[in-house]
């Protein structure tokens, strides 16, 4: 699913893994739950001559914690790009960690092409997102399979549903981008 090209000989894990607060309290009663957004940020590629280039796209905030039934919402931080992105939630153990990994990311095409026009063809300007959302299980983000995607100004925003119960913890991905990855605490 990638556009831009995976040159990076050094790839900065810029995923700043700050927590949200998500518990808003209102007045004479209990703490009530608010929704939370997450960004992606592309601060660009940045090249050191004869030596590397590191691309900046990152998960912001990348741990978010959210209350079981919230609604989550996925966006572009800044000007939405023709870059696409998804949040695919993957099993923990799937997740790339090493650059081989990331360069040949098997988990991203199990998981993530079934948002492509045609999932068993490789993406590319005639196979690109025509599917936003990927639903396995119950309705809403509950497990692995589970997926969501942005891709320019028309799609510049989407939000699902937290639906797996309290205390699950799932890993997501961008399947473009596959050093991007994050975590969502449900509570
Ligand atoms: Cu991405």
């Amino acid at each position: 699913m990638r556009r831009r090209k995976l040159i990076a000989a050094a790839i900065v894990a810029a995923a700043a893994a700050a927590t949200v607060a998500v518990l808003v309290p209102a007045a004479g009663s209990a703490p009530r739950a608010s929704a939370v957004t997450v960004k992606v940020m592309d601060l660009g590629t940045k090249y050191t001559i004869n030596r590397s280039a590191t691309d900046t796209m990152y998960f912001a905030p990348a741990v978010i914690s959210i209350p079981s039934g919230q609604t989550l919402t996925f966006e572009y931080g800044g000007k939405p790009s023709s870059e696409p992105h998804t949040m695919t939630i993957v099993p923990q153990e799937a997740l790339p960690r090493t650059s081989a990994q990331i360069d040949n990311c098997t988990v991203c095409e199990r998981y993530a092409s079934g948002h492509l026009k045609n999932p068993k063809a490789p993406p590319g300007p005639t196979n690109d997102i025509a599917h936003w959302t990927l639903n396995t299980g119950g309705a809403g983000f509950d497990g692995p399979g589970d997926s969501i995607a942005i891709e320019g100004p028309q799609h510049r925003s989407i939000t699902v549903q937290v639906s797996a119960p309290a205390g699950t913890v799932l890993h997501f991905i961008c399947a473009v981008h596959p050093w991007m990855q994050g975590t969502i605490k449900v509570t």
